[in-house]
């Protein structure tokens, strides 16, 4: 599918400053830090790294609610340090890009300050609304939980934040917001970054009025803000102003319900978007009251779901592959199992994620299997949407005890420990004491570890992110489903002139039969050590079995 371009062919790793390496023990983790493990990345031989945000901020938000977007935060190190990591990225030919935090900035970032202080350059830059101070002025709700509207004092009136209180939504139908924003933009592309990661791109535009919404998950409003009318206007204007003028990689990331049909428009081949960060897979756990309702996996829904990205993103456009992210718990712990099989089903829940059409995200410490973690104390709780999420079910009668496993299963949090480097103190991630609570079984899994054993997962992701390099069936072969009704497997075939592939994947630790699709076929990977050629008739799997078979 489409024509080639670099980032199609990379695979991108994701790097959350703060839990990475921290190379000055005050417990956070730092550029300097990147800077330490670039080696690291080159070793792994990803081709892309996307830096979560580390601009100046209060970190009411880690980070995603930015005070300053042309400086760098003080304890993640100064510009001089991003300076120097984009150079040793490069010189290794490893790109960077960009996190680009655009729906909001902080309620500490100049624009607002002055905005609430009505200075009438400011004054329209967010969504300002008067009345009664009881009364919000719509039913939207936050994303994070209560009302998305907050009072300010300073101003007297209402204004929108569809996150935190501390971050405000930007007005983009005010021109002079769009214009500082692509100014901004280009400055970061002038330094000579790779593209940007766009932070809820689609939440940009909201309805004329801002009229109440039907009740609903994840958000009451979401009608009136997920894809809102003049979204593909604003995209398109940073396209020809902004994106048009540099050789960029852009993923935009699209909450709040957005199935393949919707974004399709915005990643087409004069689309703005190289691709874009969905949701719909990671839900095949989700119930219907949103994260915290917690159902057993549907195969069948992640299946469908990722059958119509890859079918919708054929002809003209392209995916993006992510299993696990900063926001997402473990997929190991969720999709896989982190006891007794989770060497088995890292490596199947990687061999998935390299062999469907698309560029595929790791997320670090994916590729050593990190698991999710534990809540023994509400104290080790950092992250704000968990903490409103426990700060309500106390208010609702609720104890800690009764919330934790939801904690342990869903809180953003399991995704933000450190980085288990090795079995050291803090797994090697700091001297000092760390923000947040290392994983316990960081002593068993860490890189040191995993690389000194050959069959790692370490090893395995190795393998695929070569592979993948080296085969372009990876990359532009056809995908097609196969097996489409089976209850444990997903398989499919990969398809480039005289190249093929068949992957199958047992998602679960049972062990089921599969008419084996295509006869036979040589065994390219697999994650058990003495998988088999494939043979005509019937496959039998072990649990979590994933093999890659070429023919
Ligand atoms: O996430 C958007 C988003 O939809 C998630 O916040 C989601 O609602 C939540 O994680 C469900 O658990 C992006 C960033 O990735 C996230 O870290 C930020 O908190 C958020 O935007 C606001 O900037």
């Amino acid at each position: 599918p489409g024509d080639r371009e670099w980032w199609k062919e990379a695979v991108v790793y994701q790097i959350y400053p703060q839990s990475f390496n921290d190379s000055d023990g005050d417990g956070i983790g730092d550029i300097p830090g990147i800077v330490e493990k670039v080696d690291y990345l080159d070793d792994l031989g990803v081709d892309v790294v996307w830096l979560n945000p580390v601009y100046e901020s209060p970190m009411a938000d880690n980070g995603y609610d930015i005070a300053d977007y042309r400086s760098i935060h003080p304890e993640y190190g100064t510009i001089d340090d991003w300076e120097r990591l984009l150079e040793e990225l490069h010189d290794r030919d490893i790109r960077l890009i960009m996190d680009l935090v655009v729906n909001h900035t902080s309620d500490e970032h100049e624009w607002f300050q002055r905005s609430r202080q009505g200075d009438p350059e400011y004054d329209d830059y967010y969504y300002w609304r008067e009345g009664d101070p009881e009364e919000p002025p719509n039913n939207w709700e936050s994303f994070f939980g209560g009302p998305a509207w907050s009072w300010d004092d300073e101003r007297e009136a209402w204004y929108l934040h569809l996150f935190d209180e501390k971050q405000p939504d930007l007005n983009w139908r005010n021109p002079d917001v769009r214009d500082d924003i692509f100014d901004m933009m280009t400055w970061w592309l002038d330094k000579g970054i790779d593209g940007f990661r766009m932070d809820v791109i689609n939440l940009i535009s909201k309805t004329e009025g801002l009229p109440d919404g039907e009740t609903g998950t994840p958000a009451t409003g979401t009608e009136h803000f997920v894809d809102g009318p003049r979204l593909g206007e604003y995209l398109t204007e940073m396209d020809e102003r902004v994106l048009s003028n540099y050789d960029v990689l852009t993923v935009g990331e699209m909450a709040g319900g957005m199935t393949a049909e919707d974004a399709e428009p915005y990643v087409g081949r004069d689309g703005p978007l190289s691709m874009i960060i969905h949701f719909e897979h990671v839900h095949a756990d989700v119930g219907e009251d949103g994260k915290w309702d917690i159902i057993d996996l549907d195969l069948d829904e992640l299946r469908s779901s990722l059958h119509d990205w890859q079918t919708a993103m054929v002809e003209d456009g392209w995916n993006c592959l992510y299993l696990d992210n900063h926001d997402q718990p473990r997929a190991v712990s969720r999709f896989g199992d982190d006891g007794q099989f989770r060497e088995e089903s890292a490596k199947m829940l990687a061999t998935f994620l390299f062999t469907l059409q698309g560029t595929p995200f790791v997320f670090q410490g994916q590729e050593i299997g990190m698991t999710n973690t534990t809540f023994g104390d509400p104290e080790k709780i950092r992250d704000v949407e968990s903490e409103n999420f426990l700060e309500a079910a106390l208010e609702r009668g609720e104890s800690f005890e009764d919330v934790r496993p939801l904690l342990e299963a869903r809180s953003r949090d399991n995704a933000r420990t450190p980085m288990q480097w090795d079995d050291s103190e803090y797994a090697g991630f700091t001297d000092g004491e760390p923000w947040i609570h290392v994983n316990d079984n960081y002593t068993e899994i860490n890189v040191e570890a995993a690389r000194a054993e050959d069959d790692s997962i370490w090893h395995y992701y190795h393998d695929l992110i070569e592979l993948r390099e080296e085969r372009d069936v990876f990359v532009y072969g056809d995908y097609e489903l196969l097996a489409p009704d089976h209850d444990e497997v997903y398989a499919y075939r990969r398809t480039l002139g005289e190249e093929e592939l068949v992957v199958v994947c047992n998602f679960f630790d049972g062990e089921p039969t599969v008419e084996f699709p295509v006869g036979q076929g040589d065994l390219l990977l697999g994650n058990y050590p003495d998988s088999t050629d494939g043979q005509d008739g019937s496959l039998e799997l072990r649990p979590y079995e994933a093999r890659i078979y070429e023919r």
